[in-house]
């Protein structure tokens, strides 16, 4: 079984998205091992989003992910999840996506892109950790 972790963002919770979101993760063969409801503190998403640290939108990122709740999901599936969930998700820009994917339904501009999917599995399993803590 492969693993990987998707965040349904602030705009997309607060919107009443997350339902829609999970049923088409559920129809895609993915499978929900863990699922909670959170906010970031600033520290725990400046770890989140160390990757960006330095790179000019990073502290609009650090900002805009701590607004509101989001809620994680580790999820599941034979098949290859990482590269699965991301053609799910769809491009980064939502203007991009393909019809079909998530951020094309749902997204609304680079920031306010409806999901994080991690892009490969040693950052699917950092960013467990920090959202789930051990296994
Ligand atoms: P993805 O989320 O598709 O992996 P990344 O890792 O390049 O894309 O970017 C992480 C997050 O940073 C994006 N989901 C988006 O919210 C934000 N982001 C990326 N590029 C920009 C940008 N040019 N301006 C504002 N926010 C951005």
């Amino acid at each position: 079984m492969n693993r990987t972790y998707l965040m349904i963002k602030p705009e997309a919770v607060s919107g009443g998205l997350q339902g829609e979101i999970i049923d088409l993760l559920l129809k895609n063969r993915f499978r929900v091992a863990r699922m909670k409801q959170f906010r970031f503190d600033t520290a725990r998403a400046r770890a989140f989003y160390a990757v960006h640290d330095g790179k000019p939108f990073f502290e609009a990122l650090v900002s805009y992910i701590t607004s509101g709740d989001v809620v994680g999901l580790e999820l599941e599936m034979e098949g290859p999840a990482v590269e699965r969930l991301r053609e799910l998700v769809g491009a980064t820009d939502p203007a991009e996506a393909r019809p079909g994917t998530i951020r094309y339904m749902y997204g609304t501009d680079l920031q306010r892109n409806a999901v994080h999917a991690s892009d490969s599995q040693p950052n699917a399993e950092i960013e467990l950790a920090i959202v789930f803590g051990g296994p």
